[in-house]
């Protein structure tokens, strides 16, 4: 009797021991018995000054695409690399470090892949395992970070530049492969350049659900973008389909992506809701958050006009900083709070402080206006509130812990209310929140996110095998079938930009946001007007792995690729 109900709970559920039996393909260039590099025709990025002299080594990397060969020029030496999961979790992590070991194995059966644990930190304070089989095996085509665990600590001083190297030297590394987004990939560059004495290759690899890390024409989509895109599109379509069934709730959704809107825009596209906020247009357009409130309100009112007192919005986690007069009061907060703690004990830090006299100490920066002040009172508590929370360790605001759909639901009632005063509106607001993120981050990988993370570990592993370091391995032409795939290496000097962070202009990869000139944005604005007020609710499903849907691919990345 106990062994049938433990076999019913067993954690092994048949989903997962059917996925893992999926061997994802590869592309002919890294399925071929060895690689060799050679630099990109016709493609040399610029490299911003401040990265050549800080980074004036790996500056030097030029695109490189990966070309099959026959057989290795010399005899192949045993390797031992390390490979890091960084930031947030993203589907098909699992599957970069099962392309790498295969790939290393395969070349050399003494090949040697350490897992550092818990992200960046487990490199600085020495804390690994070593990859085995079994344990590839075990989490191939599973989703989150859960094999080694990550984390989000920045190697910016010194001292952890240091560690990472004593680390690296000690256990006897030939290469690193930093799986990651901008933050990370920032970390692999400046770990590239110093580690470059000490004969340790570093490779970056692109990974994100936020999507926006990208290289126009060679790196399309980060890995673990489509699946979470299809995790969160499934349940905005179950709420399609519950409201318009019980036709009594407006479902204000905010979708994760802290800097850009491209998981509004592909899940939008996957789903047809009846609003969609896209952060890019609303800084094009310099709208403020009464617009913003405006613009969800009219197809409220306009809906309730034909008896649909009902519908989806879609809320992108980031709206924040696209809305002027909000990020610059992020921009101002940021920097107080920064310089403040900077001389602050850990005791008396910003956050230890009460809400009043955080704001008293904002009160009285010099660079605070009476403006802001007017307009940082006029907000609903909730934003005041979320305007100061901590920001993470790369300085990013902390968008994740800011209730934006219910700061706007809250703002649209209110803004109801005053219509129904004068007559304009008579229907009825009620509203469900949601939030869809971390859920999207552990979700099963799709079948394109688990061939592109097996391809991208083995690309790393041909960049590293061939000397390469200081580059991002990166897969060209992903809307085409894997057999067409095109793998590359892209110098991380090249993707920098200075940011403002925690109160100083630093050297970081640049966030890509969505470009209001691409066709999937175009097709969005197009057909936005009829789905606001229509109910032509698309239901994606849920992610496949056989049968018809199973080889979907973004829809923003078929869309991008038409020819004009
Ligand atoms: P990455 O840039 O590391 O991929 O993470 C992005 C993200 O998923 C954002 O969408 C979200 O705002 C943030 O992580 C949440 O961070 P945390 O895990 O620290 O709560």
């Amino acid at each position: 009797m106990t062994e049938v109900w433990r076999d019913l709970l067993s954690s092994e559920s048949p989903f997962l021991r059917e996925r893992r039996e999926y061997r994802p393909p590869l592309c002919p260039a890294l399925a071929a018995p060895a690689a060799a590099l050679r630099p990109l025709p016709g493609l040399r990025l610029e490299v911003l000054k401040a990265a050549r002299e800080q980074l004036p080594y790996v500056s030097n990397t030029p695109v490189v695409e990966i070309l099959p060969r026959e057989a290795p020029v010399e005899a192949p030496r045993p390797r031992r690399l390390g490979v890091v999961l960084s930031g947030g979790p993203a589907p098909g992590g699992h599957n970069v470090i099962a392309g790498l070991f295969d790939a290393a194995t395969r070349a050399h059966p003494e090949n040697r892949v350490l897992g550092f644990v818990g992200g960046p930190k487990g490199i600085m304070v020495g804390r690994y395992v070593e990859i085995t089989r079994e344990m590839v095996d075990r989490h191939f085509n599973t989703g989150g970070f859960h094999m080694l665990g990550t984390g989000r600590d920045k190697i910016d001083t010194p001292e952890r530049l240091a560690q990472c190297r004593h680390t690296c030297v000690d256990l006897h590394l030939d290469g690193l492969v930093v799986v990651g987004g901008d933050d990370s990939n920032t970390n692999a560059a400046f770990l590239a350049e110093h580690l470059r004495e000490a004969g340790v290759q570093v490779i970056g690899i692109p990974k994100t659900i936020d999507g926006d890390l990208k290289v126009p024409g060679l790196v399309e989509v980060p890995f673990g973008f489509h699946s979470a895109c299809l995790a969160f599109a499934t349940e905005v379509g179950n709420l399609n389909a519950d409201c318009t069934s019980d036709r009594k709730y407006w479902h204000f959704n905010r979708l994760m992506g802290r800097s850009a809107s491209h998981i509004v825009l592909e899940v939008a596209l996957q789903t047809h809701p009846n609003v969609v906020l896209i952060g890019e247009e609303i800084e094009e357009r310099e709208l403020t958050i009464h617009n913003v409130v405006r613009l969800i309100a009219d197809v409220v009112v306009e809906r309730s006009r034909q008896g649909k007192d009902y519908g989806t919005v879609l809320i992108p986690e980031g709206i924040l900083e696209f809305i002027h007069e909000i990020n610059v009061l992020i921009i101002k907060i940021s920097y107080i709070i920064a310089t403040y703690n900077r001389q602050a004990t850990a005791e008396e830090s910003f956050h230890k402080l009460s809400f009043e006299d955080q704001v008293q100490l904002i009160d009285n920066s010099d660079i605070w206006r009476d403006y802001d002040s007017r307009v940082f009172l006029g907000f609903p508590s909730l934003l005041q509130r979320g305007l100061l929370l901590p920001r993470d360790s790369h300085g990013n605001f902390p968008f994740a812990q800011v209730n934006t759909e219910r700061i706007l639901q809250e703002m649209v009632a209110t803004y109801l209310r005053k219509q129904r005063a004068k007559g304009i509106y008579r229907g009825t607001f009620r509203t469900q929140n949601h939030y869809y993120g971390y859920d999207g981050r552990g979700t099963f990988p799709s079948k394109f996110d688990c061939d592109y993370g097996y391809n991208l570990g083995a690309a790393a592993f041909a960049l590293l095998s061939q000397g390469a370091t200081g580059c991002m391995a990166g897969i060209r032409q992903l809307h085409r079938p894997v057999a067409e795939w095109q793998p590359v290496g892209i110098p991380l000097a090249a993707l920098m930009h200075l940011e403002e962070r925690a109160g100083r202009l630093e050297l970081v990869i640049a966030k890509q946001r969505v470009d209001l000139e691409s066709r999937a944005f175009q097709v969005l604005a197009e057909e936005r007007p009829r789905w606001a007020l229509k109910d032509d609710y698309r239901f994606p499903g849920p992610i496949q792995f056989y049968g018809a849907a199973a080889d979907s691919k973004p829809l923003t990345l078929l869309l991008n690729s038409l020819e004009a």
